[in-house]
């Protein structure tokens, strides 16, 4: 009943955000003055998406239209990076402009980790809101909350609010980690108090049933990890208790994520606004609404990839109604490369058939290859990003300082340059070098070059079947001719060798210290 509730409350916020998009195009008065205002800046970012998942981006079995329409009217980047191979050091990175490796504990993080980004440290949001904006974040957080042991019952802090949202509407970790409900500014939402709730990653709660026990309860069935207590008939990460009616409807996360985004721009479309849309898809589990299912042959994943994009459409569409195209620098990315098998058996490798999700690139989520870190990146700000395709090499640590220059602001961090410039597309020419992260291990791309030093561990990780990058022997690839990554040129070029070991650490320092193979069980 609660649940049939909350879904008409999704569908009139739609219907009443539509109507009240449409009244608002008349209502260009008010922004008269907006050449002089700084823009409304958008991050749109997606979860595991590929390289090859987009039409955009070359893929010929699976229609992105919306994500596509973007790269056409705007600047689709071929050389964009995400800073990690994995999401929390990537969103770390996105939102500070530090990179992932100088913060130890920027690795894949439970539900119950405290905050990874310090309160004191400086964010994007917290740099734009000093010039004047309102600062929002919509979808997966992944930084971890509270200071240890958060009573997810009372106030949890700090999190988005304390590094610099001013509004947020996030799920804690992942889709497949509990707690599985949505808090907003510090709240779990829709929490009845007199089932309160308990989360733990050590032990069960007596009488939880879980997915290794209860397989007979699942609706769709784990493959690795992901055994642990189950909602919604889907077995997570994590042992969760209470909360009934906060839990959420996997099926209905991605309109409750476009709600609430497109309800921030309305409401704030007044004043110069930030908004950190981070949609769940195509992470597993892959739950797309039933208006999906099925829509692309190719199972559960390629089904939350339309719906993704259905979803930017749609949002893209109230920008549009609310006349703020002019004035709002979208950017779309993703935290990592693709992953087919994630830990769920959901039909993604036996309907895969010709799709590449990794493109021409090699490897994939995890890999220091260049399909872990090498993402789709593409930006669109009508009338002021003239079409086209920019071969700059770029990363999303590089926002922080690229947004502030465009908001008037001389923050900057050492690790994010600043190449306002490259994702407006009036210069061409942008990173020279960039350090690549995955699962705390490090690798460099300088030009065309790219060195992987070595690092122990199994060249394949045999769950999810993809090339992590370890090899005893030094790697170097030049993407140029190479852009597959398959000719080691390690041993006929000494030279260059040479000249990136020392450049990358003269950058990076000793990167075999503190290395921890990736564990997934
Ligand atoms: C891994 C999970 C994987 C995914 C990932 C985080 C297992 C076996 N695998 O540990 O399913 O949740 O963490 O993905 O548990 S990320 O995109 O948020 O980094
Ligand atoms: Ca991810």
């Amino acid at each position: 009943m609660y649940k049939s509730i909350q879904a008409l409350f999704i569908c009139l916020t739609v219907i009443l955000s539509g109507i009240s998009c449409g009244e608002e195009v008349k209502d260009t008065d008010s922004r008269k003055d907006q050449e002089k205002t700084p823009p409304n800046i958008v991050v749109i970012y997606l979860d595991d998406l590929g390289y090859g998942d987009v039409s955009a981006y070359g893929a010929t079995e699976i229609s992105t239209p919306n994500i596509d329409k973007l790269a056409k009217e705007g600047l689709r980047f071929t050389n964009g990076y995400a800073a990690a191979a994995t999401c929390t050091p990537s969103r770390y990175s996105l939102l500070t402009g530090v990179y992932p490796w100088r913060n130890k504990d920027a690795k894949i993080l439970p539900g119950t980790a405290p905050l990874l980004i310090d309160t004191a440290q400086m964010t994007i949001p917290k740099m734009l809101r000093k010039k004047g904006y309102y600062t929002g974040v919509v979808g997966k957080w992944h930084l971890g909350l509270g200071a240890g042991n958060v009573d997810w019952n009372r106030h949890i802090a700090p999190g988005p609010n304390e590094v610099g949202f001013d509004y947020a509407y996030i799920m804690a970790a992942t889709q497949d980690r509990v707690p599985t409900v949505f808090i907003e500014n510090g709240y779990v939402a829709h929490l009845d108090p007199s089932d309160p709730i308990e989360v733990s990653y050590q032990h069960n709660f007596p009488g939880q049933p879980t997915g290794r026990d209860n397989p007979e309860l699942l609706k769709m069935m784990w493959d690795h990890g992901h055994d642990q207590t189950i909602v919604n008939g889907i077995s997570r990460i994590g042992y969760m208790k209470g909360g009934e009616t906060a839990k959420w409807v996997d099926e209905n996360m991605a309109d409750t994520f476009l709600v609430r985004a497109q309800q921030y721009v309305t409401d704030h479309r007044n004043q110069p606004f930030f908004l950190y849309y981070a949609l769940q898809q195509p992470h597993v589990p892959r739950t797309p609404h039933d208006r999906f299912v099925g829509k692309t042959g190719m199972g559960p994943r390629g089904d939350a990839i339309i719906e993704a994009d259905w979803c930017i459409g749609e949002f893209m569409k109230t920008l549009e109604g609310l006349g703020l195209l002019e004035n709002t620098l979208v950017v779309l990315s993703s935290d990592n490369g693709p992953v087919v098998n994630d830990g769920y058996k959901d039909e993604s490798i036996e309907k895969l058939e010709k799709h590449t999700p990794a493109g021409v690139l090699r490897g994939g989520k995890y890999s220091l290859f260049d399909a872990g870190t090498r993402v789709p990146f593409i930006t669109y700000w009508s009338g002021h990003i003239n079409p086209g395709v920019s071969d700059a090499m770029i990363s999303q640590v590089d926002f922080l300082s690229s947004f502030a220059e465009l908001a008037g602001s001389d923050q900057r961090t050492p690790d994010s340059e600043q190449l306002l410039d490259v994702l407006l597309g009036k210069q061409q020419t942008g990173r020279k070098e960039i350090v690549l992260e995955a699962t705390s291990r490090t690798a460099m791309r300088q030009g065309d070059w790219v060195l992987i030093p070595p690092y122990p561990g199994p060249a394949v990780n045999k769950f999810v079947n993809i090339e992590l990058g370890n090899s005893s022997e030094y790697q170097l690839y030049n993407l140029k001719d190479d852009i597959s990554q398959k000719h080691n040129l390690a041993t006929s070029n000494p030279e260059k060798l040479q000249q990136m070991i020392a450049d990358f650490e003269r950058i990076r320092g000793n990167a075999n210290e503190n290395v921890e193979a990736l564990e997934l069980k």
